[in-house]
């Protein structure tokens, strides 16, 4: 039996894994901190993948892509790729070849990426799906505390609180044994739709602000308003602790909450309510999810949610605090170690002097070889295959043409490269769509670090081998690396040898990982990060100080502003994109169980009854949404809840079903994250042959 961590999301709920007589595993719960015995059921069946039908183990290859797909040896596959890059490289310069990791890869894998893209292709153009996800928190965490650690504190500490205000975050539906941290507080949830969490909330006597999508910024500023108002501020943490305070009231000070009300619908005795709970609570956390930040003003209403957690004392305060709920398995890891497009290891910028310098003498080059920032991932995906842009991409761990906002133009995009290659263990809709295709190991098969939701490092093992044939993502780079020029040790296979780099390349760094070791690991050391070589781990930050050199937090003045694309009497419905329970992301994983595709088998639009009959739908009938980007289908499920104004779809199907068939690219200036909770669109009955469920 080996005890692990689930392959999906970052609460990284630990498992035991029992091997059967014919080699499959079965998951049974594990105690952590995080899930304290708790698993959802993509976790129950996350042991499936491992050896589902359409598990690749050969290398693909076409060299025209009208045609189908050859199984090639691996020496082929790789010389194939490796020529074309050489030759790209040669005839168009480094930047013609791109990179796209993920926020699920370990930070071994998502530091060998890093260094492979600068050293072995000598590109800027690498990039990752956690733009998608939780830059907006980071951006503006970052510049609020001066570092950005999705939460600052252990999940653990948020179940002695009174309060918790969650804005923007359904963890019933998407980190279920969450919910256990979260059964005493009062909770306040902030979300347009009557969630799973909302319900839950008001079943235990809680608190439900439903708020029009796009218009938290305000309700935030609102409940600033009446906090001072009612002077409920913690004026001498404000003096002691912080910076900026005098220009964000300017900015809250016309926001009444009879103003308020009229731009998020929220009535003004409700704001008053939860803002006097929150504020008078002996103990409080404001959580922010995707929901708040996937806008593209999505940092700065991170940042007027942050300056409402200041206004009371909260950040850095021991049982109080502002924390975002990071999603990805490592998704806190995977934004420190330098796959993203401006970053060096340990979350230093590839544009600062001193880290190029201290990064460089690690990986044993000069410091002028590196290349400079990149694009980010939206802005990649569009660049791909034009005269500008990269000519080929590697992709590891994520699934663009089902993820990526307004899907048909990036998958125009992907089809327009001269070369596509993509590790995964599936046939993911974006890998179906490859020049090439590396067959790649699973979680289960071979061991590394993540680093979940609250900075903590923790390791998964190995329970079993990977089927003949696959390699290991580390292996592969290896190998694409070595035929590139580059020396072999240079780009190690072994998980802990790499581990080790990492910490010395990110010695003194803000997220230093030196005295992580697969020791301490084992050992089952809570390494919450900095873990400096010599000292202990670091569980609670800010108690003393933030990490701007005044050793204070920033205030920071925002305005509300209203979404890229408002409704017209043509897209007269907000459509806002999110989970449920039983799929992950782009449904590569999951929808290959058969226990998950049986209970959610294909999309669905929840909707108003009323709204829905206005649109000539009832219950379960098949609905066609239509935005200014396209079109997609799902059966309708009506809430009686559900704001009329407003309509849900889960992301998690492809094709025809593709949510983000209609989401908006547009992005937030400060984080490049797309706007994918708000698009205009219109409802109507889907056209004759869809009116029944797929069988
Ligand atoms: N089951 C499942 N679990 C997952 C995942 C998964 O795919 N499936 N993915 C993982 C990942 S990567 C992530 S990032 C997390 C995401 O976890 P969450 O942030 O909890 O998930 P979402 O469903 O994207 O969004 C949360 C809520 O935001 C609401 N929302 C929409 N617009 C607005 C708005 O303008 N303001 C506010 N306040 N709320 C709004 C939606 O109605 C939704 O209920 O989940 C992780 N866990
Ligand atoms: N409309 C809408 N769109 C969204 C969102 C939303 O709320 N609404 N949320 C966004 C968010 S928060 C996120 S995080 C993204 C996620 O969306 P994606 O980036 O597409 O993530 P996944 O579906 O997890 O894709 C992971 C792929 O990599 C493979 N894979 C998994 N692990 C590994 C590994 O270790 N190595 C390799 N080589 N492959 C691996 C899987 O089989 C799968 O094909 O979607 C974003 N898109
Ligand atoms: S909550 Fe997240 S980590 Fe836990 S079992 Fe479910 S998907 Fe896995
Ligand atoms: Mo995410």
């Amino acid at each position: 039996m080996t005890t692990t961590h689930c392959p999906y999301c970052a609460l990284q709920c630990a498992m035991h894994l029992e091997p059967g007589q014919d080699g499959t595993l079965t998951v049974r719960p594990a105690d952590f901190p995080t899930n304290r015995g708790g698993l959802c059921r993509k976790g129950w069946t996350a042991a499936e993948v491992l050896a589902t039908p359409g598990r690749l183990t050969r290398p693909l290859l076409r060299k025209d892509r009208s045609s189908d797909f050859d199984e090639v040896d691996w020496d082929t596959a790789l010389d194939y790729i490796t020529d074309h890059l050489t030759h790209l490289r040669t005839t168009r310069g480094p930047d013609s070849v791109a990179v796209f990791g993920s926020g699920g890869l370990t930070n071994e894998k998502s530091y060998l990426l890093g260094k492979f893209a600068r050293l072995a292709l000598g590109t800027s153009q690498i990039d990752y799906n956690g733009r998608f996800c939780m830059s907006s928190a980071a951006a503006a965490a970052t510049r609020a505390f001066g570092l950005d650690r999705g939460m600052p504190f252990p999940l653990a500490d948020v179940g002695s609180a009174e309060v918790v205000l969650l804005a923007g975050a359904n963890p019933a539906e998407t980190m279920p044994p969450m919910m256990g941290h979260l059964s005493a507080p009062h909770l306040i949830v902030v979300d347009p739709r009557r969630s799973a969490t909302a319900e839950q909330a008001l079943a235990a006597g809680g608190t439900h602000l439903a708020p029009r999508p796009g218009t938290d910024l305000a309700l935030a500023l609102g409940m600033l308003h009446t906090a001072r108002a009612d002077n409920l501020l913690d004026t001498t943490y404000i003096a002691e602790r912080t910076t900026g305070f005098d220009d964000t009231w300017r900015s809250a000070a016309a926001w009444w909450p009879e103003h308020t009300e009229h731009i998020t619908g929220v009535p003004a005795h409700r704001i008053r309510a939860a803002a006097r709970t929150l504020a008078r609570a002996n103990g409080a956390y404001i959580l922010t999810g995707r929901g708040t930040e996937q806008h593209t003003k999505g940092t700065d209403t991170v940042s007027a949610w942050i300056n409402l957690a200041l206004a009371l004392g909260l950040p850095g305060r021991p049982g109080s605090g502002y924390g975002a709920i990071t999603g990805q398995g490592n998704g806190q890891g995977g934004r420190e170690h330098g796959q993203k497009a401006d970053q060096l290891p340990g979350y230093r910028r590839i544009d600062d002097p001193r880290a190029r310098a201290d990064v460089a003498q690690v990986w044993g080059v000069e410091e002028h070889t590196l290349p400079g920032p990149g694009r980010s991932a939206a802005e990649l995906l569009d660049a791909l295959g034009t005269p500008t842009g990269p000519a080929a991409m590697l992709l590891l761990g994520s699934n663009p043409a089902v993820s990526a906002p307004d899907t048909a133009r990036v998958r125009d995009r992907m089809a327009s490269l001269e070369l596509l290659v993509v590790a995964d263990f599936v046939l993911s809709e974006s890998a179906a769509m490859a020049d090439v295709v590396l067959p790649t190991a699973q979680w289960a098969e071979e061991h590394g670090t993540m680093t979940n939701l609250e900075g903590r490092v923790l390791r998964r093992d190995a329970a079993t081998t990977p089927p003949p044939g696959v390699r290991t993502d580390l292996e592969i780079l290896n190998a694409l690396a070595t035929r590139l020029g580059q020396p072999t040790e240079r780009f190690p296979t072994d998980p802990d040898t790499v581990l080790a780099e990492l910490g010395t390349a990110t010695a003194g760094a803000p997220a230093d990982y030196s005295g992580v070791t697969p020791q301490r690991l084992a050992s089952g050391d809570a390494l919450h990060w900095p873990v400096a070589a010599s000292g202990t781990a670091t569980p609670r930050l800010f108690l003393d100080r933030f990490a701007h050199p005044d050793g204070r937090a920033r205030f920071v003045a925002v305005q509300h502003r209203p979404p890229a694309e408002d409704t017209t009497t043509e897209y007269p419905l907000i459509a806002t994109t999110g989970r449920l329970m039983g799929h992950y992301q782009s449904g590569a994983q999951t929808r290959r169980v058969a226990e998950l595709t049986e209970a959610e088998p294909h999309a669905y639009v929840e909707v108003h009854p009323d709204t829905a009959a206005r649109n000539g739908l009832r219950e379960g009938q098949w609905a066609r949404l239509t935005s200014r980007r396209g079109s997609t289908t799902a059966q309708v499920r009506t809430h009686p809840q559900a704001r009329l104004d407003t309509v849900f779809l889960p992301f998690h199907y492809a094709g025809a079903q593709a949510a983000n068939n209609l989401t908006n690219p547009a992005l937030d200036p400060t984080s490049r994250m797309p706007e994918f909770k708000i698009s205009a669109v219109r409802l109507e009955p889907a056209p004759h042959t869809h009116q029944d469920p797929p069988t």
